[in-house]
């Protein structure tokens, strides 16, 4: 079993500085140690290296409400080529974020590998905004979007093709703060979402098996997870730049990860938005740790 990992240090999809520690946090939470007890033959591409913003970036950011939308696109132009050839050469791709804009690099890298690409989008938003929708004008909450084609050329053609998903096959786990622009996308294009209203009335183990089961359905070849951080309650994981209370807990979300391994149908994966400067004891970046390995097959007996 081959894994390799990339870093984006990624901060310039939202306004709050510290992100782009996040894959340094994950490293020195023991990331490479804890999956190579897994027998994974593990490459560390190390981080790439995301450029500063410039002056007319300003500029842009504010006609368009979307900041740092050039240096946002360069870093994951970078990334699509990276973790394409992560792909090709028949590898897993783990990617440690930075802020969930890097999500369109990682996605644009892995589609065009398959024809049917299924997303588990592990979020306490559903990440499907645009300039036009967007309260923050930040690209950490459009990802979703731009891979179904929906915003800025220069967010939606990354790596030279689109879309890079198709709405029905993407599932959303953990919603629960969706702005009023979102919910018209999830409507209008039939988005399936399990929101925390479902969590909490079916169960997780309830939840995660609708979802595998939805995805199965749509017949996919292959299937992405996009965890971010901040799908987990604040309470037990505070390091993330936007925190919304009654999350998942570490529980519930390692019975989700171990299903997800048990029905052997995830083909990659990224762990988004931890912010060690916002964080206690770096126990927001040891829990993503927790999550990969159960995700890549950790059990204790
Ligand atoms: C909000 C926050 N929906 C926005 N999005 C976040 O700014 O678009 N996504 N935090 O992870
Ligand atoms: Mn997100
Ligand atoms: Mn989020
Ligand atoms: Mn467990």
């Amino acid at each position: 079993r081959k894994l390799s990992i990339i870093g984006v240090p990624m901060d310039l999809g939202q306004n709050r500085r510290g992100v782009d520690m996040g894959p340094s946090a994950i490293r020195y939470a023991g990331v490479i140690e804890r999956l190579e007890q897994l027998k994974y033959d593990i490459e560390d591409l190390g981080d790439l290296v995301i450029s500063k913003p410039s002056e007319e970036t300003e500029e842009t950011s504010e006609k368009e409400n979307l900041r740092n939308l050039k240096e946002v696109r360069e870093g994951n132009v970078a990334l699509a080529q990276k973790v394409d050839d992560i792909v090709q050469e028949g590898r897993f791709p783990l990617v440690l974020g930075g802020d969930h804009s890097i999500a369109m690099g990682t996605l644009a890298g892995i589609s065009k590998h398959y024809g049917n690409l299924g997303v588990i989008w592990y979020d306490a938003h559903t990440d499907l905004n645009s300039g036009e929708t967007s309260p923050s004008g930040n690209i950490h909450g459009m990802p979703l979007a731009a891979s179904i084609g929906i915003g800025n050329e220069s967010l939606t053609d990354i790596h030279g093709y689109q879309p890079k998903l198709k709405p029905e096959n993407i599932v959303v786990i953990g919603a629960r703060s969706v702005d009023e622009g979102e919910r018209e996308l999830i409507r209008e294009k039939g988005i399936k979402v399990f929101s925390m209203h479902e969590v909490d009335r079916l169960g997780m183990s309830q939840v995660m098996q609708d979802a595998l089961d939805y995805l199965e359905t749509r017949k996919v070849d292959g299937v992405h997870l996009s965890l971010d951080l901040d799908s987990l309650d604040p309470e037990e994981a505070p390091g993330v730049g936007t925190p919304v209370m009654g999350g998942f807990s570490y529980r519930e979300s390692h019975l989700a990860m171990e299903m997800l391994h048990d029905s052997e149908r995830i083909t990659s994966a990224e762990f988004v938005e931890v912010n060690p400067i916002l964080d206690e004891k770096n126990k927001t970046a040891s829990m993503a740790v927790g999550l990969m390995g159960s995700m890549l097959g950790e059990k204790l007996t």
